[in-house]
């Protein structure tokens, strides 16, 4: 059995209990056989100091988990982190051109700290290793491995969504990116959607040619594409919520929100998760239904993210002045509409909240997967579970279809849906709960690491 090497952008310790999907998904794959984790250390070193700015790659080892990192300097870290990243890939990739900054200094800092990736990473490999490389920063790391002689497998996958082949065409490097796809040997995304839409994409950009069954042809190589839509750890989170942590919540906000039906959304404050038009459908729905006046409590989770890029700060001051009005038109002296806070929630305690919740919004305007729908249906208690009301814009919504499917951007339509979520008969959320769990049993994320793992080794 080859040893696995997985590279994504920040690595955490595999001990932990991590948070965030990605790390909990890769921590998982690692743990399984044991392997090689490389990222950045999330450290930025002083380029002044000729000593620190000299440092190679810190190693450590971590049970059966080697993790290998590097520093950054300040403008790699700007230009490749904060620039082309979350500034131009990000944002295109889920449909918002309008927040593009397409400085070419961040494509240079990008190739940059991708080739300074392949340069300290080659020395680590061995021959028979195999390669698994995470999301949108490091898209072009397989071809300038390629350059400096890395024969290995190579697999990519893309936590986001794959945008339609117009909106992708806008990058001004887009065809550099497309060609550094054709250096891995898999392409996984998270939905069939995506994979219809880089097939699309390399036929009409890059003349590439179907050679198999998900397979293309181009730039003389053949890619291997495929869909393996991310799960959770369903039986690890089903134990988080039986825990003391989560138990705890679960009777505080119960005793807390007794005389109250309590909606819930957990989210990175992104504007990708669709919070204004969450809050917007909210108001609605006291607007037309005042039955849930004096009732009815969001709460919304929105912990801070990137909050040195300019777009993450006006979607902050947006969301403090809606919910600040929301709660000064409807509020009673013993009643606030919306709690929103502007933190993280514990992940030990984080299912308490959600088993608390009579309905969860997930309602982003693009989303690749979106885990905390997933974990919101493994926290429920089955014989009074909670209902997911789940934009058909998330990743999710290709698997979850006994949710309440919602188009975010329609509010009355959305307000509609969580007034269905909320008096829904207990018959039918039993019904759609069981047939949602045993969609997300089916698919964990055992099933989604094993499956392109497989695909990769077997690769001819
Ligand atoms: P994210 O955009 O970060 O991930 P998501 O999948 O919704 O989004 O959440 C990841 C994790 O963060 C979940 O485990 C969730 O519990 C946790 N989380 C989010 N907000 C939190 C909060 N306020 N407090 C505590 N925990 C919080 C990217 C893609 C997604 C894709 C994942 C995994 O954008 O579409 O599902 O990668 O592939």
């Amino acid at each position: 059995m080859s040893r696995l090497v997985v590279v994504s952008n920040r690595t955490v310790d595999p001990r932990k209990t991590a948070a965030g999907g990605l790390a909990v998904a890769v921590r998982e794959s690692l743990q399984r056989t044991g392997g090689l984790w490389f990222g950045w250390s999330g450290k930025i070193y002083d380029e002044s100091d000729e000593m620190t700015s000299r440092r190679g790659v810190h190693v450590q080892t971590l049970g059966n988990v080697t993790l290998a990192t590097v520093d950054l300097s300040q403008q790699d870290h700007d230009n490749y982190y904060l620039g082309y990243a979350n500034g131009v890939l990000w944002p295109v990739f889920h449909y918002r051109l309008d927040l593009a900054d397409f400085d070419t200094r961040f494509a240079a800092g990008y190739r940059r700290v991708n080739q300074l990736f392949a340069e300290k990473l080659l020395p680590l490999l061995r021959p028979d290793d195999i390669i698994w490389v995470h999301d949108y920063h490091l898209i072009p790391l397989a071809a300038e491995l390629r350059a400096i002689g890395c024969g290995n497998r190579i697999g990519f996958f893309l936590h986001i969504p794959m945008p339609p082949p117009m909106i992708m065409a806008a990058i001004p490097e887009h065809e550099w990116l497309m060609r550094s796809l054709f250096a891995y040997d898999l392409v996984g995304f998270q939905g069939q959607i995506d994979v219809e839409h880089f097939t699309h994409y390399a036929e009409s950009e890059a003349n590439a040619r179907q050679v198999g069954p998900q397979q293309l042809r181009a730039f003389n190589r053949t890619l291997r594409l495929g869909a393996y839509p991310i799960g959770i750890d369903v039986e690890e989170f089903v134990s988080l919520a039986n825990g003391k942590e989560a138990r705890e919540m679960f009777t505080r906000m119960r005793d807390e929100y007794s005389r109250r039906r309590l909606l819930l959304g957990v989210d990175r404050l992104d504007y990708s998760k669709g919070l204004p038009q969450r809050i917007h459908a909210f108001r609605e729905l006291l607007a037309h239904y005042p039955e849930n006046r004096d009732s009815a409590t969001l709460i919304q989770i929105a912990s801070p993210s990137r909050e040195s890029v300019a777009a993450y700060d006006d979607l902050r001051r947006q969301m403090d002045s809606l919910c600040g009005a929301i709660n000064g038109d409807y509020g009673e002296l013993d009643w606030m509409p919306v709690r929103y806070i502007h933190r993280h929630v514990a992940r030990k305690r984080l299912p308490g909240l959600y088993r608390a919740s009579k309905v969860a919004l997930v309602t982003p305007l693009r989303d690749g997967m979106n885990l905390v729908a997933k974990e919101f249906i493994a926290a429920q208690d089955p014989s009074d579970p909670g209902m997911l009301v789940l934009s058909r814009f998330a990743g999710a919504a290709e698997q979850l279809k006994e949710a309440l499917l919602v188009n975010p951007y329609d509010t009355q339509g959305t307000a509609h849906a969580i007034q269905r979520a909320l008096t829904m008969p207990l018959d039918e959320r039993r019904n759609r709960h069981a047939a949602l769990m045993k969609r997300i049993r089916e698919h964990d994320v055992h099933w989604w690491s094993s499956s392109f793992l497989d695909t990769l080794q077997d690769i001819p």
